[in-house]
C-alpha cells in the first residue's frame, strides 16, 4: 500500500513531470530549522521548473509518496525517525513507525510509484576503509536494480570516491557529468576522476536515459552535476575536516547506518557550517535540473 499526494497521483496520471525527494537529508543529514527550510525550498525549486515534487517517507508505518508541508516539519523535527534503507521499509510499515528514506529506500518506493526522476545531494557509496569495515551503502546495490534517474551532485567527498565509481561500473550503473567530464566531489566540483559520459543539456540526459530504460536492465543511472561554484569549497580545507570527522568517528566507534549522519554532523562543526551551505546550494541545484530533465521527459513522451 503506497499513499501518493493528490497532486502527485494527478500528474502521474496525465503524465506530467514529476521529482521524487528523499527525507533522510530531513531527519539525518540537516540541523533543523534548516532541514525543514531545505525541505520546503526544494520543493518549491522543482515547482517553479515545472514539476510536481514528491518528497519520500514512511510515515507511521504508510510508504507515502508527496509529504505534505505539516509532514516534513514533522520529519524535521521529530527525534526517533528511523533512517531506512531498502532493507528497512518492512520494519517500519510492520511496526507503524515514522522513517526516512535514503536514496535506496527512496528509489525503490518512487519506482513503485511510477516516478523516474529522483534529485538529492550526494549518494552513499564505498566508505574510506572499507577494506576493513565492508561499509558499503545499499544506495549502489538500489542503483544496480532500480530504474530510477538520480539527479545528483556525486557521491559524498567523505567516502571513497575511486571505489564507489568502480563499484558504479560493476553494477552496470552509468555515471554521466552534466556539463562535466570529471565526477564531482560534492563540497568540490574536483575529485580528480574522470568520466566517460556527459550530456550538456537536460534534453540530452532525458534521451540518454530513454535509451539506458531500454538496454539498461532495469538499472538506474547517474547525472552527476557540479555544486554551483560559488558554493563550492576549498577542496584541502574539506579534506582537513574530513580527515578530522573520520578520526571523530573512529574514537566513538560509530557502525552502519550511524556512520553517514555522524560524519556529516562532524563536517558541519569542522567546517563551522560551510558544509551545510554548500549542501544546500548544491540540493537546490540538483532539484531543478531534476525537475527540468523531468519536463524534456515528459515533453518527448507526448510528442
Ligand atoms: N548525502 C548528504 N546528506 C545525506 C545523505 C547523503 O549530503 O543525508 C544520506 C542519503 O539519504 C544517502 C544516505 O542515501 O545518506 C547514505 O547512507 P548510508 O551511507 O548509511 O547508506
Ligand atoms: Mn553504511
Amino acid at each position: 500500500m503506497l499513499a501518493i499526494h493528490p497532486d502527485v497521483q494527478a500528474a502521474l496520471s496525465s503524465g506530467a513531470p514529476v521529482v521524487a525527494l528523499e527525507s533522510t537529508v530531513i531527519s539525518h543529514g540537516l540541523p533543523f530549522p534548516h532541514n525543514r527550510d531545505v525541505a520546503l525550498l526544494l520543493e518549491q525549486t522543482v515547482r517553479a521548473a515545472g514539476a510536481v515534487p514528491a518528497t519520500i517517507a514512511v510515515v507511521a508505518g504508510v510508504p507515502t509518496i508527496g509529504l505534505t508541508s505539516a509532514q516534513v516539519e514533522r520529519f524535521a523535527q521529530a527525534q526517533d525517525v528511523l533512517k531506512l534503507s531498502r532493507r528497512d521499509i518492512g520494519y517500519a510499515v510492520a511496526s507503524k513507525r515514522d522513517g526516512a528514506t535514503t536514496v535506496a529506500a527512496t528509489m525503490a518506493l518512487a519506482a513503485a510509484a511510477g516516478i523516474q526522476i529522483f534529485a538529492t545531494g550526494g549518494i552513499g557509496g564505498v566508505h574510506r576503509g572499507a577494506r576493513e569495515t565492508w561499509d558499503v551503502s545499499a544506495d549502489l546495490g538500489e542503483l544496480g536494480r532500480t530504474a530510477v534517474l538520480v539527479v545528483c551532485a556525486g557521491a559524498k567527498a567523505i567516502l571513497d570516491l575511486s571505489a564507489t565509481l568502480e563499484m558504479l561500473e560493476t553494477l552496470g550503473v552509468p555515471v554521466v557529468g552534466y556539463d562535466t567530464t570529471e565526477l564531482p566531489a560534492f563540497y568540490s566540483a574536483h575529485s580528480g576522476l574522470a568520466l566517460t559520459q556527459s550530456v550538456a543539456s537536460p534534453a540530452a540526459a532525458a534521451a540518454v536515459w530513454r535509451a539506458h530504460r531500454e538496454w539498461g536492465a532495469g538499472s538506474g543511472m547517474l547525472v552527476t552535476v557540479p555544486p554551483p561554484p560559488t558554493a563550492a569549497l576549498d577542496a584541502a580545507e574539506v579534506e582537513t575536516a574530513i580527515s578530522r570527522a573520520l578520526e571523530q568517528a573512529a574514537q566513538a566507534g560509530v557502525r552502519g547506518a550511524e556512520v553517514t549522519p555522524f560524519l556529516l554532523a562532524a563536517m558541519a562543526r569542522e567546517t563551522a557550517g560551510e558544509s551545510v551551505a554548500t549542501n544546500t546550494a548544491l540540493l537546490t541545484n540538483n532539484a531543478r535540473l531534476a525537475a527540468q530533465i523531468a519536463v524534456a521527459l515528459a515533453q518527448e513522451s507526448t510528442q
